[in-house]
């Protein structure tokens, strides 16, 4: 089934969100399959955020990005993926839908609480970036049958 990955991010930590945002994504019915504590370095947010290294805000994004450790987690669920950005919101969180993280919990562009996979392509290379095999659990949750029908798994 797919996989993303969502990053609290050190805005959440400072403000005491991490348990409402795992709530979000538990609420909805997906099933989380990884989840750790990390400091990030340089090297894998240049790799991380390499789409943005020659904007402007790269070095004060990457600094506020090792201002805490992170919460790293792995959700699955069917199209996961784009259901998470969903309950993630856009960007730019001021224009977020409310009832969405962003859109409930943050105000600004560069500190907007929460990262999530962009695409399946992009949740494959990003889940190999912050976890190892080991770190990744397989399990049945016997809740889905309530939360799929029998057709979308
Ligand atoms: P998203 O996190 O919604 O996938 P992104 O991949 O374009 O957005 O950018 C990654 C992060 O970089 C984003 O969450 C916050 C920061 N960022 C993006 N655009 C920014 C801007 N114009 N000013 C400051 N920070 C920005
Ligand atoms: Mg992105």
């Amino acid at each position: 089934m797919e996989r993303t990955l969502v990053l609290v991010k050190p805005d959440a930590l400072q403000r005491s969100l991490i348990g409402q945002i795992l709530q979000r994504f538990e609420r909805k019915g997906l099933k989380l399959v990884g989840m750790k504590m990390m400091s990030l370095s340089d090297a894998i947010l240049r790799e991380h955020y390499a789409h943005l290294a020659d904007k402007p805000f790269f070095a004060g994004l990457a600094k506020f990005m090792k201002s805490t450790p992170v919460i790293v987690m792995c959700w699955e669920g069917v199209e996961v993926v784009s259901t998470v950005r969903l309950l993630c919101g856009i960007t730019k969180s001021r224009e977020a839908d409310t009832g969405s993280i962003r859109g409930d919990f943050a105000m600004s562009v560069s500190c907007n609480v929460v990262h999530a996979s962009d695409s399946v392509a992009t949740a494959e290379k990003e889940i190999q970036r912050f976890f190892s095999k080991d770190e990744l659990f397989e399990y049945d949750k016997t809740e889905y049958a309530h939360v799929y029908s029998d057709d979308e798994m």
